[in-house]
């Protein structure tokens, strides 16, 4: 009698121990609409993802990478929903809401993850947005100091550069807005030469329109261009001009050239958020947006790359205005979109 007490006992815990592994099995498909090497934000969709199915051992993940063809989008989100293998789909960015809908309504099992996006009130649909014009003035309240500063590629013209790949409500409406009310903090009389490359991939396009704007006295240049960005940041180290980087800290790839990363921690939000979904917690129909007071929009400011490579005059400057906005004395509001 002991003994069997001991055995069921025994069995219990183990099966407590082991926790998920004895779970259902969920899952959970990662639609990448592009391709996440040189994404900064579908990398870390995956890796966060991935991060999750290694503590989840009932979490299966299989990543579907859409291709540059945006046409292309909503006949592969059909066809991935149209297997019904998936208790989730993720995906990443603002325009996969749309891109979804008519999916969601042809499979109304379907459940939706959009990772920066905005899809308020679907109870198919869970979404997470960040607040873009608190990145955008970090980037721009950078930018308008490189290009005031004394440092060795600033230009005497006060002039900042963006270069984006493609425009859409969340750059139009938030991130160029912030990045403007940024630099014009700095110092009023600064000015933005703004281009538009035309797709996410073209590193030469986005080389090019670089050096037209440094031929025109551009010193600081704020990339938004996925892998085109390449171009952007290979063009200023080659003339010693400098790069704001947005999304993830980047300051290794071109050390010296990337003088300032706006970061976004994605993958926190969707470790965070996989996990729910698999542990059935997540809120569908909640349309969170989180901000820089809660730490998912940050400025690089602990990368030993950023002291080496900016002047102390600069630092300090930058530190007042992030003491500001990581203790929610400065917030800035998110237009409706
Ligand atoms: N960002 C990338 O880094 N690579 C991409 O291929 C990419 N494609 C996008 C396509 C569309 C239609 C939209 C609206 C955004 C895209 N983004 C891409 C931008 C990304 O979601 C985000 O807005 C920016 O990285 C700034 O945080």
């Amino acid at each position: 009698m002991k003994r069997r007490f001991l055995s069921i006992t025994v069995a219990v815990l183990a099966v407590l121990l082991a926790g998920p592994a004895f779970a259902a099995p969920v899952n959970l498909a990662i639609f990448v609409p592009g391709v996440a090497a040189g994404s900064p934000l579908y990398e870390q969709m995956v890796n966060g993802a991935n991060k999750v199915a290694a503590e989840f051992s009932n979490l299966a993940i299989k990543v579907v990478e859409a291709g540059f063809n945006q046409a292309e989008w909503p006949e592969k989100m059909m066809s991935l929903a149209a297997t019904g293998e998936y208790a989730y789909i993720m995906t990443s960015n603002p325009s996969m809401p749309f891109v979804c809908a008519d999916v969601a309504k042809a499979f109304p099992k379907q459940k939706f993850i959009f990772m920066d996006g905005y899809a308020p009130g679907n109870p198919q649909f869970y979404s997470l947005m960040y607040n873009q014009v608190e990145q955008g003035y970090m980037a721009g309240y950078l930018a308008g100091l490189v290009t005031k500063s004394t440092m060795k590629g600033a230009t005497p013209e006060l002039k900042v550069g963006a270069i984006v790949a493609q425009e859409y409500p969340a750059l139009t409406k938030e991130m160029i807005p912030g990045y403007t009310q940024g630099f014009q903090a700095v110092d009023s009389k600064i000015t933005l030469d703004y281009r538009v490359i035309g797709n996410w991939w073209d590193a030469n396009k986005g080389a090019d329109l670089a050096n037209s704007m440094m031929d025109a006295g551009v010193d600081v240049i704020l990339s938004i261009a996925g892998g085109a960005g390449q171009g952007i940041i290979k063009a200023a180290q080659a003339r010693g001009r400098y790069v704001v980087y947005f999304d993830s800290n980047a300051y290794a790839i071109a050390p010296g050239t990337i003088v300032g990363c706006a970061t976004l921690d994605q993958e926190r939000a969707v470790y965070e958020t996989v996990k729910k979904a698999v542990q059935g917690t997540l809120g569908f129909g909640k349309a969170d947006v989180v901000d820089t007071k809660g730490g998912y929009v940050d400025f690089a400011d602990k990368d030993p790359l950023y002291y080496k490579n900016v002047p102390t005059s600069v630092t300090v400057k930058m530190a007042e205005v992030m003491k500001k906005f990581r203790s929610g004395a400065l917030t800035l509001p998110v237009p409706a979109m």
